[in-house]
């Protein structure tokens, strides 16, 4: 696999996480944004570290409030002698204008605490995934020995859900009057809530809204195992008003409900933990395909139902013409689709694939195949792999697998022991 350049290799960088030193932290997470990182061997030294700390998600629409919350909860935790990493994720809304600066300065105040560390991250431009990417970085916080992790996001399409599927806690936070956003929150956001907040609750209508998403709650559907009934809380950022309730009531829900859910076993590897097997099985799927290694293949990032997998264009990848063989693109991109819909565990076969190339490569470029999940239902799921050269695509692979019942880890030739 390979290292970013200049990035010390993960030997040395787990040791100074492990300490918590800040630099270690910001290294490693501008790797992994920069999709650097040596993801198996930054996950092995991490490993044996992961699950102390309480993930609290806090989202919900642009200009909420967010971030305002997460400042004054911020300013709580430290109070109570917790060290705090904040993950910001694409803080800029055309609302608030607020760019990551924004965000910045309404944290700011405790931004150079020591035993604070926040980091704004753009949604744009993570291989495999910002999801993917905001679960290792929460990693990184965690194995740091940050108490309490929090992940603002604003609450809008499909990763940002997914982001808070790595949170232990999930905030959603809604200001009074939202009107037809309330549509958009009780379509999506409003199931992963464990606690709602009504923001500014000093403005008019903070009441009202309270009532409204107390009827919304009552019109979800209910769950026999459900162990906590989400609670409607109102808070004032500014003021302080209901901030020490939230943060209350965010340690209620952790004892309640528990923590490190991402850790937790995933049937396909018992015991083991389950974002970090997702991503070493597929890493070693891809070491384990011969066809994939003669051509140079690597896996740079992986994850459920997703990988990225890189290609340095050499002589032996190219046609007649001198230009990158259609195969070879072909391949890269069937490789991610391949890696990407066995990360579930179970075999997927293959049924159908399709390829449009736009634009021709050719010798010492690097190519990038990024495979996500579309769809998936019980026995067939769709993928759609972009394969890019720098920012460009260059063509583009959908597919789709037949899931069998048979387990990736039997069906090897040699099969694939737990070793980390
Ligand atoms: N009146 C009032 N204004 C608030 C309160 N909390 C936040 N604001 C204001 O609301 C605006 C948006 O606040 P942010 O904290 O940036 O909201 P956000 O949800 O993080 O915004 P994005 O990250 O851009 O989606 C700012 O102008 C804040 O000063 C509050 O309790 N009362
Ligand atoms: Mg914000």
């Amino acid at each position: 696999m390979n290292q970013g350049a200049g990035l010390p290799d993960s030997a040395s960088i787990a040791p100074g996480l492990l300490a918590g030193d800040r630099r270690a932290i910001a290294r490693t997470i501008s790797a992994i944004e920069r999709g650097e990182v040596d993801v198996v061997a930054v996950t092995q030294a991490l490993r044996a570290h992961l699950g102390r700390a309480h993930i609290v998600g806090i989202t919900g629409p642009p200009g909420a409030g967010k971030s305002t919350l997460v400042h004054a909860i911020l300013g709580e935790a430290l109070r109570r002698g917790s060290r705090v990493g904040v993950i910001a994720v694409d803080p800029s809304s055309p609302v608030s204008g607020g760019a990551v600066l924004g965000d910045r300065v309404r944290m700011g105040e405790h931004g150079g605490h020591p035993d604070v560390f926040i980091r704004s991250v753009a949604s744009r431009g993570h291989l495999g995934g910002l999801s993917q990417a905001t679960g290792m970085m929460v990693d990184v916080f965690d194995a740091a020995g940050f108490d309490t992790i929090i992940i603002e996001t604003v609450g809008a399409g499909q990763s940002e859900v997914a982001i808070m599927r790595v949170a232990d806690t999930c905030v959603v936070a809604c200001p009074p009057g939202l009107g037809d956003s309330v549509q958009a929150i009780k379509a999506g956001i409003l199931e992963i809530a464990d606690i709602l907040v009504i923001t500014k609750s000093e403005l008019p209508g903070a009441e009202a809204s309270a009532r409204d998403l107390k009827d919304m709650l009552h019109l979800r559907s209910p769950t026999p195992e459900r162990r906590w009934t989400v609670p409607v809380l109102a808070c004032c950022a500014p003021s302080g008003e209901g901030i020490a309730q939230l943060v209350d009531c965010m340690h209620e829900h952790a004892t309640a409900c528990g923590r490190a859910k991402r850790l937790q076993a995933n049937p396909l590897t018992a015991g083991a933990n389950r974002s970090l097997d997702a991503k070493s099985l597929v890493m070693r799927l891809a070491e384990r395909d011969p066809f994939v290694r003669s051509l140079g293949i690597q896996c740079i990032q992986a994850g459920k139902a997703n990988a990225s997998v890189s290609l340095v264009l050499t002589p032996q990848h190219l046609n007649f013409n001198g230009s990158c063989h259609g195969g070879v693109i072909f391949s890269l991109a069937d490789t991610a689709f391949g890696l990407a819909s066995n990360s579930y565990g179970k075999v997927a076969a293959g049924i159908d694939a399709h390829v449009t190339y736009q634009s021709a490569a050719g010798l010492g470029d690097r190519l990038v195949a990024n495979a996500v999940e579309v769809s998936r239902s019980r026995k067939l799921a769709v993928y759609r792999v972009d394969v890019s050269r720098a920012d460009e695509v260059i063509a583009s692979f959908t597919g789709t697998v037949y899931i069998t019942s048979v387990n990736v880890t039997d069906a090897q030739a040699a099969p694939l022991q737990e070793t980390m």
